[in-house]
């Protein structure tokens, strides 16, 4: 949340005045100063998060040369997720260099990747444009360690899937990893085959200066994104200064660009957000292989794997069932947070079936109740009772919705919803409304039908429309 200062209130009215100003002036005038970004009043910021808010779903891509050993290297079984194999089995750049071009995603299909994010109800896509192993999915003018000049696809993997995103009006965002195992400027190196002056005596600010900043900004203006999700910020060459100065530079770029906390220094690790009263760049917190416990002030999105690792393994079977995954999606939800669902694509460009399968039973959930995700907002009160009912509301306050997240009994109680008196209760996807009573004390009673409590079809999430507003509890 930005706190409004006085000098937003300036930039406010200056933005006033110059929306006045021909449209030359104006477009002149759009770039933001430092002290604008670093100041942005509640209302920009909240325009600015709109369709991030309202999104609620998006896909997570791990994609690269990892994809190629899928979790074994030299015959053995790697242990760790699949996009770290080159640091977890120490592997040299220049022998890593050979996975890399052996990346020939002959079946990659980015429209049909696309097709199967949005028929799961996702609306937005975050891709590994650069993950820490450096290499790059995009031609990049500013390095030849990637698909187009040094991988056999020898093809601009990410103008693909910008062009079927458009398309199918799915917003695209690029994860970008700060930390780089193989620019020999990133960090110390890891790995005995560095051995020239320039490896031997790494300097990270020509890194960031020379390349990084370079990467990025072909990455914004060669493909817009709608997203950057940096990562790799812990290492110690990485200040809260890089981060501020690169995010306003970007948002100075593209002033209607989200970022993540990632950027910035004050990710307090796994949980992903800011430690309390820091003053950190980014715009949301990025909790990981976890959900928040509660709802929080601060925008969040929940970044999850659908079995143990990011990246491919061959041999990572360990699925999380779709159930699961809906459950997740309505948890996350209820507390105002964004679900971002991770796929890892074979070497061959294909997302395993598994995925592919666990995303179309989340599609079909979402085909008859996504109006209980999208464009809600939490509850003022509560986000759940119990272990099994979670609440998500309509923007405003009359329109709610009580999650069963467990086959229905002969009755079901929502304590803190009172419907308006002599309106309907319905089960999205069943079209006769339900019996119902309300109590001050025990709040909404409703009563279930056999034919619903004995069809599955209705779950694994039972969503139960109400109009009327929320009890105090
Ligand atoms: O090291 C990365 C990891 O490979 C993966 O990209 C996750 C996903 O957010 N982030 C880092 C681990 O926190």
């Amino acid at each position: 949340m930005k706190i409004i200062s006085k000098l937003c209130l300036i930039a406010v009215v200056a933005f006033g005045i110059m929306q006045c100003q021909p449209k030359e002036s104006a477009e002149v005038q759009q770039t933001l100063t430092e002290e604008e970004i670093l100041n942005e009043s509640e209302q920009a910021f909240n325009e600015r998060m709109e369709w991030w808010r309202e999104a609620k779903f998006g896909l997570f891509i791990h994609w690269g040369p990892y994809a190629v050993p899928a979790g074994v290297h030299d015959g053995q079984e790697i242990e760790g997720i699949g996009e770290w194999i080159m640091d977890r089995a120490e592997i040299p750049v220049s022998e890593y260099e050979e996975y890399a071009r052996q990346f020939n995603p002959e079946q990659y299909d980015a429209e049909e990747w696309v097709k199967i994010a949005k028929d799961a109800g996702m609306k937005y896509i975050i891709i590994t444009s650069k993950h820490h192993d450096g290499f790059g999915l995009w031609d990049s003018e500013v390095s030849d360690y990637d698909a187009v000049d040094f991988a056999a696809i020898e093809q601009d993997l990410l103008a693909d899937l910008k062009k079927a995103a458009d398309k199918h009006d799915i917003k695209l965002g690029f994860y970008y990893s700060i930390m780089d195992w193989h620019h020999p400027n990133a960090q110390a190196p890891h790995y005995p085959d560095y051995n020239t002056d320039e490896k031997s005596n790494p300097n990270f600010d020509q890194y960031v200066e020379n390349y990084m900043k370079p990467q990025l900004k072909e990455l914004v203006e060669k493909y817009d994104p709608a997203v950057l999700w940096f990562d790799g910020e812990w290492i110690p060459e990485w200040t809260h200064e890089h981060g501020v100065e690169t995010y306003t530079w970007l948002r100075q770029m593209k002033p209607d660009l989200i970022i993540n906390n990632r950027v910035d220094v004050g990710r307090q690790g796994m949980q992903g957000m800011n430690e309390e009263g820091g003053e950190f760049v980014g715009d949301f917190g990025t909790p990981e292989q976890e959900i928040l416990e509660s709802t929080r002030e601060f925008d969040w999105e929940a970044c999850m794997t659908m079995n143990d690792t990011w990246g491919y393994k061959k041999n990572d079977d360990n699925w999380k069932s779709a159930e699961t995954l809906i459950h997740n999606l309505v948890d996350i939800a209820s507390k105002g947070g964004n679900y971002l669902l991770n796929v890892g694509p074979t070497a061959e460009g294909l997302i395993p079936q598994a995925s592919v399968d666990r995303l179309a039973k989340m599609g079909d959930w979402m085909e008859v109740n996504s109006e209980a995700i999208y464009e809600t907002e939490r509850l003022q009160h509560s986000f759940k009772e119990g272990e099994n009912i979670r609440y998500t509301k309509q923007k405003g306050d009359s329109v709610f919705y009580g999650i069963l997240l467990e086959q229905p009994g002969e009755t079901i109680s929502f304590s803190v919803l009172r419907p308006d008196e002599g309106s309907e209760v319905k089960l999205l996807g069943y079209d006769e409304p339900l019996k119902w009573e309300f109590g001050e004390d025990e709040g909404l009673a409703l009563q279930v039908p056999d034919e619903v409590r004995e069809n599955t079809d209705f779950g694994p999430a039972w969503v139960f429309k109400v109009q009327g507003s929320e009890v105090e509890s």
